[in-house]
């Protein structure tokens, strides 16, 4: 129980008088030693229109592809050899390092194709990637020639223009997806941890070329989700969050990996709405693509518009994200927003933002606090790392009864990733006084 300590008058905003919570501006990143100032934009580089033409003649070769190989380019089949190739092909005539990774699976051989743009810091790599296998049903130039064309002629585009990203930009053509993700697991397994840390994005296109279109985004990373969301708002084209396909397309491997992922999806065999057709155009009551998976599947069973806009997305992404500053040491990620702690009530937490960082948080990890409280020895405040793990900072004291908790915290958080949303948990675990969160911030 608290002994009733001597109450000076509180001087608050007069909204805290009223048990507001004032909301002020949160997560704000602040170079070491710098004054709070808004952070000078960072000038990204207009990235290029990606020429549907040319990614619908890389369509045209695999349907070709197909043809050739009893229509399809299946894993163990040598419709999916000859993709694999002409893929190769294509990226070692521009200049990337590719490398065929093989595996077996079924009894048969599978390739994944790797390639590595020259140049970028490779601590701070943005991986794009799509599946190059069909069914064995058909040709697969959805699903998902689609995503592999769209990312290929993203990746020519980086070449024609000799782009030189501060980030390291890899591209990978997943083998064995249908099966489950095969190629994929076996790529991301098969990296060291500190490799798998150095790769600060993973964005998946499977299906972005569907007859009957949806625009769907991975929502899996706020950043990346708001990365492709603010595009498609730059197009005036409505977006909704994809959820159909957690845990079955190749950035599942890499999301349990714990790398963060985004994405785009044109939809498969779910069925188009009324509500989605009158912001979409196409047919409601109609799969967004009715030969998914089928042998018509085919160069005819694809929508321009949505391959040309996707496409153009992708070098969007490439773009922003390759040539972004990595943040510098000592950024400071902050939440400035006030949070009332309840007075002998349930704990409260208050969030911060981390991201574009890459492998995990320091051993030396500064945690600062600052909450005005009449007696901090009610307190107890705690810090909980994205994966949930929770880091004591302060145990309750009840005869400390000196006013407000303005420390700085030291966290061995080497076992953390660094990315995610960190908490600030706080308890006012005895009755009378009060207090409130002011602010809180790491430091990395
Ligand atoms: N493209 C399908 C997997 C799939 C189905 N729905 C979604 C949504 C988002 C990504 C992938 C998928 C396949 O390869 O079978
Ligand atoms: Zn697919
Ligand atoms: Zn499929």
């Amino acid at each position: 129980m608290t002994e009733p300590a001597l109450r000076r008058p509180r001087v608050r905003r007069s909204l805290l008088a009223l048990g507001a919570t004032v909301a002020t501006t949160a997560a704000v990143l602040l170079a070491p030693g710098a004054a709070a100032r808004p952070a000078a934009a960072p000038t990204v580089l207009a990235p290029p229109d990606v020429p549907v033409a040319n990614v619908k003649a890389h369509l045209a070769q695999l349907q070709s592809i197909a043809t050739a190989n009893s229509g399809n380019r299946a894993h163990g089949r040598p419709g999916y050899k000859a993709s694999v190739d002409y893929v190769k092909s294509k990226l070692d005539a521009a200049g990337f390092t590719t490398v065929l990774q093989s595996y077996t699976y079924n009894g048969a051989t599978g390739w994944n194709v790797i390639a590595d743009w020259p140049g970028g810091d490779t601590a701070h790599t943005v991986m794009v990637g799509a599946h190059l296998d069909s069914v064995s049903a058909g040709p697969g130039i959805n699903d998902d020639g689609s995503g592999s064309a769209g990312i290929l002629e993203a990746a020519l585009a980086v070449s024609r223009a000799g782009l030189q990203p501060t980030k390291h930009l890899r591209f990978g053509w997943w083998g064995t997806e249908e099966a489950g993700m095969v190629g994929s697991s076996k790529y991301v397994n098969g990296l060291s941890a500190a490799d798998r840390s150095k790769i600060e994005a993973y964005l998946n296109f499977d299906m972005i070329g569907s007859p009957n279109p949806g625009y769907f985004v991975y929502d899996d990373d706020a950043k990346l989700d708001q990365l492709f969301r603010t595009y498609f708002s730059g197009l005036g084209v409505a977006t909704e969050p994809e959820t159909e396909g957690d845990g079955r397309s190749d950035h599942a491997p890499f999301k349990n990996a714990g790398i963060p992922v985004g994405g785009l999806f044109s939809g498969a065999d779910y069925i188009k709405t009324s509500a989605q057709a009158s912001k979409w155009g196409g047919t409601s009551g109609q799969a967004f693509d009715r030969c998914y998976h089928a042998s018509c599947d085919t160069s005819a069973n694809i929508d321009d518009t949505v391959l040309d806009r996707m496409s153009d997305a992708i070098a969007y992404a490439l773009w922003t994200l390759g040539t972004e500053a990595p943040p510098p040491p000592g950024t400071v990620y902050e939440n400035t927003a006030d949070l009332q702690i309840p007075d002998a009530g349930a704990a409260v937490e208050s969030p911060v933002t981390v991201s574009g960082r890459t492998g995990n948080a320091p051993a030396a990890l500064q945690v600062g606090v600052d909450i005005k409280h009449t007696w901090r020895g009610d307190l107890v405040i705690d810090l909980v790392a994205p994966d949930g793990s929770t880091y004591r900072l302060k145990n309750s004291s009840g005869n400390d009864s000196a006013d407000n908790v303005l420390t700085t915290y030291t966290v061995n958080a080497s076992s953390e990733t660094a990315n995610g949303v960190w908490k600030l948990r706080v308890q006012d675990t005895a009755a009378q006084d009060t207090g409130y969160l002011d602010s809180w911030k790491l430091t990395f």
